[in-house]
């Protein structure tokens, strides 16, 4: 089975054809939450007494200011960053843009003609103002007792002795470098040492399969590529040297060769002798980057210079390679971070993302180092070895602002209180949330287990393609409520959309569009300018288009409500339905695959996969696990759907488009609510998988 190719999108009314309906129900589910009392959460005068935000008045000036001077707004605060040479200014403007696909082609820039580099900002600018002897990561290992710390003097040192082996490999300025690798500090330190010389980084997480890895290996065609020989994730071992083997002969017969495939020795998790091992291409980390000096001179690079591509899911079957560029996701991570989590010079932060995802890369990595702040890199998982780690982990180094997933916490809240309370958490003073919206119970429990009622919550929304937070709480700022994002980040102009693609004001609800441009937002897809337009600029024109929907309530405050598109939300990662189908359909003995979500207790959504067999072929439980394994080889064990519903007939319109309300219904087994299926071209087919829902 072939991917689906780029639908060519115009309208609103082309991507949601087949699920107009579903959008009357997204907003009917908003408008059921607008019905409760929403309960509001009051930030502790001694938290605001600190706070850089402490009132919504304060916010608002500021607010005021970011939108009505965006480029007096960013130059002030870009000043603080070091530039080997300023940005131009044109009519006082530093930045241009059109987001307006009737206007022409697509187009933003950010501080354009400045010099810098953003390795320089958040490591030698840190170490020449004194900070060299202060943490920038505390490394806590899978298993408990393993554990090491790098002072921003360290990291330098260990990031430029890999700058100088990448560039003494040829690697210049523009050229890919992909990463595949475990969360080591060596891969925060990959990341930063492309950086440093001016070379894109791609990171791909390490729960993608070969085969997914291979796909992005020839979309940007790295020459070297780094990883790791195997890592342990909570009882179990990933080979992730076997994976990349695997992925660079995908590629070698698709006729590309990557030159220098540089391992870093994991002994912790498996013995260098039972590492695969191709000569000439192969190399350990060990044996050569040690040797290198510990110095590198920078590659200074225009603020619109890429930095980095990191691919991720959309509507269509293939994955998208998100471009950011160095100074406005610079300045952009940077200012977010420090306001969105109320950061102090003497804050100890803990993000539990892995760099495989861009929270990982804005707030793991660049946003805190840029601040100068120590970071906790934790290479396990939430409940390994037991559902206290990670309170364990917070009173071991004193963490004061935790950053996690709703998944984890819902995961973790299943566990009960007590292993909460058995750890002081006394360091803590700021909690965060990102990757779905946060149901109010799980906030709920967040904010009075976890937080011991003081620690507000910054839930923050935004995106891959966002670069930085977009709507989330400053703590201190304003009372907060269970479940919303509440406002703005300063230079956020967040319209909400209807059908005909008006801007509805006030008390609404719609689809989340962005005005105007802001600094860390992506410049382009990877190779693809066109799919960049007609995935986020076309469907609302003048606006850039999130795929979310959203309410807003009589506060101003925004209810992110989940995704309209087909992207399905599975305990945070971003996974296109497409690539499921795609992945599905490949299986010899499927002819046709439908994936919808659905909701799941733990993970937010779950995946659900209905499956109507090539003629003659039996059920069985062996082919449901042979179809989802199909996905984990093709795809990564985190794609793999969680339910097969055999299905000897699709629900299809008359055109012949698979009506995806009907199946949202089936599988949520909201029988009542199927609606109207007289429209389809068979509408006993309902019926039958009706009666297959157990089977
Ligand atoms: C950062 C990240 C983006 C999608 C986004 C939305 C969902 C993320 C959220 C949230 C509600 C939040 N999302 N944060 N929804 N509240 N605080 O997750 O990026 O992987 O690109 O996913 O995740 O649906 O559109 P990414």
């Amino acid at each position: 089975g072939g991917l689906v190719d780029l639908a060519h999108v115009n309208s609103v009314r082309d991507i949601f054809a087949l699920n107009a309906a579903d959008i009357g129900d997204a907003r009917s589910k908003a408008d059921a939450v607008e019905e409760e009392e929403e309960e509001r959460e009051l930030i502790s005068d001694a938290f605001r007494s600190t706070a850089l935000v402490s009132s919504r008045e304060q916010y608002e000036a500021m607010y005021r200011r970011s939108v009505e001077d965006p480029d007096g707004f960013w130059a002030d605060i870009a000043s603080s960053f070091y530039w080997k040479t300023k940005w131009e200014t044109k009519d006082g403007k530093i930045h241009s843009e059109n987001i307006d696909v009737r206007k022409g082609r697509v187009a933003i820039e950010w501080f354009k003609g400045g010099q810098t580099n953003i390795c320089y900002n958040a490591l030698d600018r840190h170490v020449k103002a004194g900070l060299g002897d202060k943490i920038a990561f505390f490394w806590e290992g899978n298993d408990p007792g393993l554990d090491d710390k790098l002072t921003y003097t360290q990291l330098l040192e260990r990031v430029c002795q890999l700058a100088n082996y990448l560039r003494d490999q040829g690697v210049k300025k523009g050229d890919a470098v992909a990463i595949y690798m475990p969360m080591l500090v060596e891969l925060p330190i990959a990341m930063l040492a492309c950086a440093r010389i001016g070379a894109v980084h791609s990171v791909v997480f390490g729960g993608f399969s070969a085969e997914a890895l291979s796909q992005r290996i020839l979309d940007c065609r790295p020459n070297i590529v780094l990883t790791t020989s195997g890592v342990r994730r909570g009882a179990k071992v990933i080979k992730l040297k076997e994976i990349v083997d695997e992925a660079l002969e995908c590629v070698l017969r698709e006729g590309f060769a990557v030159g220098t495939c540089l391992t870093y020795a994991n002994d912790s998790a498996i013995q260098r002798e039972d590492t695969p091992w191709q000569k000439g291409r192969d190399i350990w980390w060990q044996d050569v980057v040690p040797k290198y000096p510990k110095d590198c001179a920078v590659e200074w690079m225009d603020a619109e210079d890429t930095l980095f591509l990191l691919y991720t899911s959309g509507s269509t079957g293939k994955p998208k390679g998100v471009l950011h560029t160095t100074g406005g996701y610079m300045v952009y991570t940077a200012t977010t971070f420090k306001y969105a989590f109320d950061y102090h010079d003497n804050d100890i932060y803990w993000c539990t993302a892995d760099c495989g995802w861009i929270t990982g890369h804005s707030y793991l990595t660049y946003g805190p180092l840029l601040n100068g702040a120590s970071v906790v890199v934790f290479e396990g998982v939430p409940n390994y070895p037991d559902a206290g780690r990670c309170w364990e982990i917070v009173d071991k180094y004193k963490v004061s602002i935790f950053y996690t997933a709703p998944t984890a916490i819902r995961s973790l809240m299943r566990s009960g209180d007590e292993p909460v309370k058995q750890h002081s958490r006394k360091s803590l003073r700021v909690l965060g949330s990102v990757g779905e919206p946060i149901n109010p119970s799980a906030w709920r429990w967040y904010y009075d287990v976890v937080g011991d009622g003081h620690c507000p919550i910054s839930d923050t929304w935004w995106q891959t393609e966002t670069g930085g937070f977009m709507i989330t709480p400053l703590p201190g700022g304003w009372p907060l409520k269970p479940g919303s994002a509440t406002l703005p980040f300063f230079g956020v102009q967040p319209a909400i959309v209807d059908e005909n693609g008006h801007e509805i004001s006030g008390k609404c609800s719609g689809y989340l569009c962005i005005k105007a441009a802001w600094p860390g937002m992506m410049r382009t897809l990877q190779g693809d300018h066109a799919r960049y337009e007609t995935t986020y600029f076309a469907p609302f024109k003048g606006f850039y288009f999130s795929g979310d929907g959203c309410r807003r309530d009589g506060d101003g405050y925004y209810w992110l409500t989940g995704r309209v598109d087909d992207v399905i939300n599975v305990s945070g990662h971003r996974i296109g339905t497409a690539e499921v189908e795609s992945a599905l359909v490949s299986h010899p003995q499927c002819a046709e695959a439908a994936v919808v979500g659905f909701d799941h207790e733990i993970k937010g959504q779950g995946i659900y996969a209905f499956i109507t067999l090539l003629e003659g072929v039996e059920y069985s439980q062996q082919l449901r696990a042979s179809l989802i394994n199909a996905v984990r080889i093709q795809i990564g064990a985190f794609a793999a759907p969680d339910k097969i519903h055999w299905a000897p007939g699709l629900p299809k319109t008359r055109s012949g488009k698979i009506m995806r309300r009907i199946l949202r219904k089936i599988a949520a087994n909201q029988l009542d609510e199927l609606g109207d299926i007289s429209t389809l071209a068979d509408p006993s087919v309902v019926a039958q998988l009706i009666d297959l829902r157990d089977v």
